[in-house]
């Protein structure tokens, strides 16, 4: 097959095969935490990205090396695509001196000065009001970085949110607020929480510019996302955004997701899972082959060392929109 100098949402198929390799890598990583997890290897609470790789590859995609970025405590995606080591990762999850955070943190609370990753907070909403401040930071001492302000759906409940937004809003902070829509808060429907059916009116009560996207579709995440870091750079502002998605897995690994049906979960895995409809789109307009999919999905199985390669794999279903199994 002849290969297409295509290019989406001006990304060439250098950079579009790299994001396929993230996505690839988020996904394949999850799943070994989840293994290692399982396996009594990995202490405290843990929650996986699976499902939302197209969120935190889309977004990150569109920062430069200095720009900051804070999460919550679903955040080790986040630290992936910020460029740590997969092995780095890994050993602060098993508790290990090598971790990023000396193995003291574990997985919410994913640090790299060097990277501009300020955690990994456990506390809902915590990161909001700190990224605040990183991005005062920032404006005080007139650099061009931006902050990328990761949250749940749940922390749009907080105060810390309101107040955030509030003065990054008066005080035209270089922030990206991006609010990973993954329609459960914990076990709580996004539709009982929220008094109005999206986001939007919040973006509105603060003055600042307000978009939604889909959060399966990277490509979509990166054309969102991509004008709010510009406008932000530029001195425009603050902007909010609502990136619909959907967690593959319950909250943490210890939660049983008995708020939603099986049937639900299976749809969303079957029909909206983010790899998939990326390889499809890739596909479509002849700028890869199921070949480069493979290979990059091998590649993505070799950032961790060798011994933990080689362990007892856990049972996983096979998605069948992506040729990466689940
Ligand atoms: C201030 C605070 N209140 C309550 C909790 C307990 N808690 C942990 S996660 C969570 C839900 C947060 O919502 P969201 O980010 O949408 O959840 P997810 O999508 O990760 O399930 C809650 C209530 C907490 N960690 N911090
Ligand atoms: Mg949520």
């Amino acid at each position: 097959m002849a290969i297409s100098n295509a290019t989406l949402a001006g990304l060439n198929r250098t950079r579009l095969l790299e994001m396929h390799y993230k996505m690839a890598l988020l996904r394949r990583f999850e799943e070994k935490s989840a293994e290692e997890y399982t396996r009594g290897k990995i202490g405290g609470f843990m929650h996986l990205y699976i499902g939302q790789e197209a969120v935190g590859v889309g977004s990150i995609s569109t920062l430069r090396p200095e720009d900051k970025v804070l999460s919550s405590y679903r955040e080790h995606g986040q630290a992936l695509m910020r460029g740590m080591e997969p092995g780095v990762v890994m050993a602060e999850l098993f508790g290990k001196v090598t971790g990023c955070s000396k193995g003291k943190g574990g997985s919410m609370h994913m640090w790299s000065n060097e990277l501009g990753l300020y955690g990994g907070n456990a506390i809902v909403a915590a990161q909001m009001p700190i990224a605040a401040g990183v991005a005062l930071a920032e404006q005080y001492q007139e650099s061009d970085a931006i902050v990328a302000c990761f949250f749940g759906d749940g922390a749009v409940d907080e105060g810390a949110f309101h107040e955030s937004l509030n003065l990054a809003a008066i005080w035209k902070l270089p922030i990206v607020y991006i609010c990973e829509n993954n329609q459960y808060s914990m076990g709580m429907a996004v539709e009982k929480a929220w008094a109005v059916d999206s986001l939007m009116p919040r973006a509105a009560a603060y003055n600042m510019p307000g978009q939604q996207a889909d959060g399966m579709d990277v490509i979509a995440v990166y054309e969102a996302v991509k004008p709010a870091v510009e406008r932000a750079r530029s001195g425009g502002g603050p902007s909010l955004l609502e990136i619909k998605t959907y967690r593959f897995r319950g909250h943490s690994m210890t939660d049983p997701a008995y708020y939603r049906t099986r049937e639900e979960e299976q749809k969303w895995r079957s029909s909206r899972d983010p790899i998939g409809i990326f390889e499809k789109k890739l596909l479509e307009h002849g700028i890869a082959t199921q070949a480069e999919f493979d290979e990059n999905d091998a590649k993505a199985t070799q950032g961790w060392p060798r011994r933990l390669r080689s362990s007892r794999r856990i049972a996983r279903s096979r998605s069948r929109t992506s040729s990466i199994r689940m």
